[in-house]
């Protein structure tokens, strides 16, 4: 049955028995192929068994795949369930007389058969002798400050199927990756320049040449942290008293940072100093609040704030806002309560009156030196239960107290009726809170509101007296003049 095709029908099934030609794949000269095994693909003129089967056939191995190639035509085969054999079913009025040549493909990997030919079993590992092409475009894809590079590159290429990669940066340990196309050195690097190394091996255990390139890791050196206060500030301080508790925010950036200490201090003093290390983390415009208690022995006065920055490496910055916290524990000065009408400074309990329709115009000095004056709030009533309230202006150009800081109002009082009594007291805030009341609390500057009448009437009987007065001394005057 050697090198026979049996006709009879169309299509005839012939099983290929792979023998003593198909024995090995190992590498060898063509010339010696008569005798020796031949490569993949193995070309078959005339030294195969060729034998007509019946039976169902199965689907061939996985892992090996045999064929017939006619000239540019593919014949696949299938395997015989009962005997392994690979059959090929060969269409002869289309081929009779042509050169069937016989192909055994590996498909999977490192797959091997084993098939049987009546007495012959023969191994089909499909051998494969070609390593695979080194990787193409390897290049470092981090910035030279990635102490840990990172490094891309294009697959590379095999007859059969390319495994994975070895890589390492010269002087640094191997590493098996698999079969990808990037890769970060878990290795970190000092300043230097490196090599970094890459080889694919295939599924066979060959590998490809070294595809290498340079890189250098240069990273910057580390600067200070940078860190600005938000509040409070010069511009816009923060008056406080003792025991109260204030807020500091600040703003910084640092990559590296480490902590942060406030400091609220004088040339003379240190009201608090504390270091911040919670939540500070690494960022660009991170901003920080905390909290500060004044401690109760703090003394009053202007004092500077500073923060001062840490990173990591030991480097600081320090930010510092002047007079950005001030204290003051002590209630402005009110001095000179002066009402006009009638234009006089008032004292509590003594009543002053007032011409009906009159408007009454209070003013007042209040000085605070340490915090400065916020609000001055005249309160005033006219039935001693209901309270009115009107913030006093600051005037300037004082012309009743020696000292600045005048304050103004005026009491809606010109439409009052006559007799009533209008009881006011004034009230000065300072920036940090403290207050100071006139009169002591519990007594009121008063006026009373008297018939404009009355005052009239005297000059109008004075004048009247006068005139009775002359007229009398002309009537004397005339009876004397008469008698001469
Ligand atoms: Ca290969
Ligand atoms: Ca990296
Ligand atoms: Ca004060």
């Amino acid at each position: 049955m050697k090198n026979r095709i049996q006709h009879g029908s169309k299509t005839i099934a012939i099983t290929v028995l792979l023998t003593l030609t198909l024995l090995a794949f190992a590498k060898v000269p063509k010339s010696l192929q008569q005798t020796q095994p031949p490569k993949i693909p193995m070309y078959i003129h005339g030294t195969v068994y060729i034998t007509k089967v019946t039976g169902e056939n199965i689907t061939a191995p996985e892992g090996i795949n045999v064929f017939g190639k006619i000239e540019e035509n593919i014949v696949a085969s299938t395997e015989t369930n009962a005997t392994g054999y690979y059959i090929l079913k060969i269409d002869v009025t289309t081929y009779e007389g042509k050169t069937v040549n016989l192909y055994v493909e590996k498909v999977g990997p490192l797959a091997s058969k084993t098939v049987s030919s009546g007495s012959y079993p023969q191994d089909l590992t499909a051998v494969d002798t070609e390593p695979p092409t080194p990787p193409t475009n390897v290049a470092c894809i981090s910035p030279p400050s990635d102490r840990l590079p990172n490094f891309n590159w294009t697959a590379s290429t095999d007859n059969l199927a390319v495994e994975g990669y070895y890589v390492n940066i010269t002087g640094y340990p191997t590493y098996w990756i698999g079969n990808v196309t990037e890769w970060e050195s878990p290795d970190t690097l000092p300043d230097g320049n490196y090599t970094f190394n890459i080889w694919a091996r295939d599924l066979a255990g060959y590998n490809s040449t070294v595809a290498s390139i340079n890189f250098s890791i240069f990273a910057p050196p580390p600067t200070p942290p940078q860190v600005e206060i938000i509040a409070p500030t010069e511009t816009n301080p923060l008056y406080t008293q003792a025991e109260k508790t204030i807020t500091v925010t600040y703003q910084y950036t640092e990559p590296s940072p480490l902590n942060a200490t406030i400091k609220v201090y004088n040339a003379t003093y240190t009201v608090i100093q504390i270091t911040n290390t919670t939540a500070i983390t690494p960022g660009t415009n991170i901003t920080q609040t905390v909290n500060l208690t004044i401690p109760q022995t703090a003394p009053e006065g202007k004092y500077d704030l500073s923060i001062t920055m840490y990173n990591t490496y030991n480097l600081s910055t320090t930010a510092t806002q002047s007079n950005a916290v001030i204290i003051d524990n002590t209630a402005p000065t009110i001095a000179y309560p002066y009402q006009d009408p009638p234009g006089q400074v008032m004292q509590p309990g003594i009543i002053v009156e007032i011409d009906l329709g009159q408007n009454v115009t209070v003013r007042v000095n209040v000085t605070d030196l340490t915090s400065g004056v916020k609000t001055v709030i005249l309160s005033y009533n006219i039935s001693a239960t209901e309270w009115a309230n009107i913030t006093m202006q600051n005037a300037t150009g004082n012309e009743y107290t020696a000292t600045g800081n005048e304050y103004t109002a005026t009491i809606p009082s010109s439409h009052l009726p006559i007799d009533t009594t209008i009881n006011y007291y004034i009230t000065a805030i300072d920036n940090a809170g403290n207050t100071a009341e006139t009169p002591t609390s519990g007594t009121y500057f008063q006026s009373h509101v008297i018939p404009e009448f009355t005052q009239t009437l005297a000059v109008l009987l004075i004048l009247l007296a006068f005139a009775a007065i002359i007229a009398i001394r002309k009537g004397k005057e005339q009876r004397l003049f008469h008698q001469i």
